[in-house]
């Protein structure tokens, strides 16, 4: 059991720039859970895709792992052999966390949990990459090129998984749905100061693209079938098949 999220609780003179650090590691699952709408049933969403993309002998990245929640999900699910899945992230504090958990179960697949920044990973024999609520914490600028690398390294019939916070297409919808999104945490107990403390913590640090933005680089980098298999307010699932 996590600890529930209380880090922007109090009135702060200052808000700091949001960072992936131990205090973050011990509410994290309670955190997304309560700030992220659909975020279980991606990733149990996630746990079948692999079903279905995950080819014996391969890799799996899952990029960006947090405590390796998709990680678990995928080695539940899958049966095909030879396997392995490397869990990357570069939160020193996330990644000792993550090891620990995956250490506990006794699945086929072995994981490999790896402290490092997403750019600097090269792509091999790879037939599931996911990114989930990574790419957007990556600057702007950086997005095309690892897709590209990902795209590179996947093999014929593999997936990318990428779930993202949504800019929408029309300011007023978009406007609307993050009001929409905001109820939703004040739902989960999260009060309008937590709420704005966390916003302006967050400010600068995850920027949400559309949807036209990835399929745009989607197609950029070579994939020829993408689609959203889920959404849930601004918060959307997307799989791109090579
Ligand atoms: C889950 N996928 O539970 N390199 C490596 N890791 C990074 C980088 C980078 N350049 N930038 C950010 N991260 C998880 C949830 S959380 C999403 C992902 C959220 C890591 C960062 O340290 C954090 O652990 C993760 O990306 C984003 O399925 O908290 O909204």
């Amino acid at each position: 059991m996590s600890k529930t999220d209380d880090i922007y609780a109090n009135p702060l003179d200052q808000v700091d720039t949001f960072r992936f650090d131990q205090k973050v590691v011990e509410v994290f699952p309670d955190m997304i859970k309560r700030s992220v709408p659909g975020y279980t049933t991606i990733i149990d969403g996630i746990g079948q895709l692999a079903k279905k993309y995950v080819q014996p002998n391969s890799r799996i990245y899952d990029l960006g792992c947090s405590l390796g929640a998709a990680t678990l999900a995928i080695r539940q699910a899958i049966t095909v052999p030879d396997c392995q899945i490397m869990a990357v992230d570069n939160s020193k504090a996330m990644i000792e966390r993550c090891q620990s958990i995956q250490s506990g179960y006794n699945f086929e697949t072995p994981v490999d949990v790896q402290e490092a920044d997403i750019n600097d990973i090269e792509f091999e024999n790879a037939s599931f990459v996911v990114l989930n609520f990574t790419l957007q914490f990556l600057p702007r600028d950086q997005r095309q090129n690892l897709i590209n690398k990902i795209y590179s390294g996947l093999n014929d019939g593999g997936a990318l998984v990428l779930s993202e916070k949504l800019t929408m297409g029309f300011s007023e919808i978009d406007q609307n749905i993050i009001d929409i999104h905001h109820n939703f945490k004040k739902q989960n107990g999260y009060s309008d100061m937590e709420i704005a403390q966390k916003r302006a913590a967050l400010e600068n640090v995850l920027i949400p693209d559309t949807r036209e933005q990835h399929y745009q680089r989607f197609k950029s980098a070579g994939f020829s079938q993408y689609d959203t298999w889920f959404q849930y307010y601004n918060f959307a699932s997307l799989i791109a098949v090579k």
